[in-house]
């Protein structure tokens, strides 16, 4: 077994992520990702990961929802472009819209899969094909977990890189264990589960850790429990996904989105106090908190 090499994210290494912009820079120059997320009941997730990639500054993004939720999410969002896609079950996404986001994939740099898709069987079916075909790296959260959990060998047939981003709840059902195991062991079962499936994995909760497949796990020094709130993992993974569409690899991409992710929070906290802000706080904060602290 190979040892675990622990370091914490430090400030520099983030703030070394962001290159000045180019005076000549159009949308086109910063990427384009496809989020698919939503489900009846679930639609804030897929609009909190969208607006969450817009605030970080990627270029042009497109969030696929099942076609009756079409019109409601287009009220929840007005910058990210979106899709309806085919369903057979209401509301919800299944293998059945795979071939059209075959297509919607053309031309995108990354996809963010899972903020608040449910787990029903077809939906399973369409998380576990995109995984294997996908040609662009695969930022894997929340039901999209949940959806290769009685099958996490699917991970191996990926063809790009892949980051999940696990909360102990989720990592739990992946690595059939008890949320207690994982809290029990953080850093081990993070930097075990990345090296055997060859993927980042970012288990989130206090002290969010970063491992890689090399043996290399980080921990997040930012964040409060003022995050204790819905939304707030679905903000993370737009985050995570915006910076890889707009060209940072998959390591720092992760590195740079829990560190300002917990950083919004840390600013919040310190402005209006760790009761009460929420995940859309979060989003209106990321352009400030890259601007001021990073
Ligand atoms: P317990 O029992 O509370 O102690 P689920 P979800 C555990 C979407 N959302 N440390 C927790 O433990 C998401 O994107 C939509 C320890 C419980 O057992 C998902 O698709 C929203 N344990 C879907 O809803 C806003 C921890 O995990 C379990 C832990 C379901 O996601 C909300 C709960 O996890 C939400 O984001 C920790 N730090 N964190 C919307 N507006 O549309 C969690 N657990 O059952 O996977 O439920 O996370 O709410
Ligand atoms: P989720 O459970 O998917 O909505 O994700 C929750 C997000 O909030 C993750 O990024 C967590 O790391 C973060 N978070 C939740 N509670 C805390 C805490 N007590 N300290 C720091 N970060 C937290
Ligand atoms: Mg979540």
């Amino acid at each position: 077994e190979q040892s675990i090499q622990l370091s914490l994210i430090e400030k520099k290494e983030v703030a070394a992520c962001f290159t000045p912009r180019k005076f000549q820079s159009h949308k086109g120059s910063f990427g384009h990702l496809l989020v698919i997320a939503g489900s009846v009941g679930k639609t804030g997730a897929a609009a909190l990961c969208a607006n969450a990639a817009m605030r970080c500054g990627t270029g042009l993004v497109t969030l696929g929802v099942a076609q009756s939720l079409n019109q409601n999410i287009e009220t929840l969002v007005a910058e990210p472009m979106t899709h309806p896609l085919p369903e057979q079950d209401k509301g919800f996404l299944s293998d059945h819209c795979f071939d059209e986001i075959q297509t919607l994939l053309k031309g995108k740099q990354a996809l963010a899969i899972g903020p608040g898709i449910g787990t029903r069987a077809g939906t399973k079916q369409l998380v576990k094909k995109l995984i294997q075909t996908s040609q662009v790296p695969l930022i894997i959260d929340a039901d999209a977990i949940n959806c290769i959990a009685d099958d996490s060998n699917i991970l191996k047939q990926k063809k790009v890189p892949a980051i999940l981003t696990p909360h102990p709840g989720e990592m739990a059902r992946l690595c059939k264990a008890s949320p207690s195991d994982i809290q029990a062991d953080r850093i081990g079962t993070a930097s075990r589960f990345a090296s055997e499936f060859n993927t980042i994995l970012i288990l989130k909760g206090a002290q969010t850790i970063v491992s890689f497949p090399d043996g290399r796990s980080c921990i997040c020094p930012t964040g409060n429990p003022g995050m204790a709130s819905g939304g707030m993992g679905d903000v993370l993974t737009g985050m995570i996904a915006g910076f890889c569409a707009q060209g940072f690899s998959p390591e720092n991409a992760s590195l740079a989105g829990v560190y300002i992710h917990g950083l919004c929070a840390d600013t919040l906290c310190r402005d209006m106090g760790g009761f009460g802000f929420i995940a859309t706080d979060i989003i209106q904060t990321i352009p400030k908190t890259i601007h001021q602290y990073v």
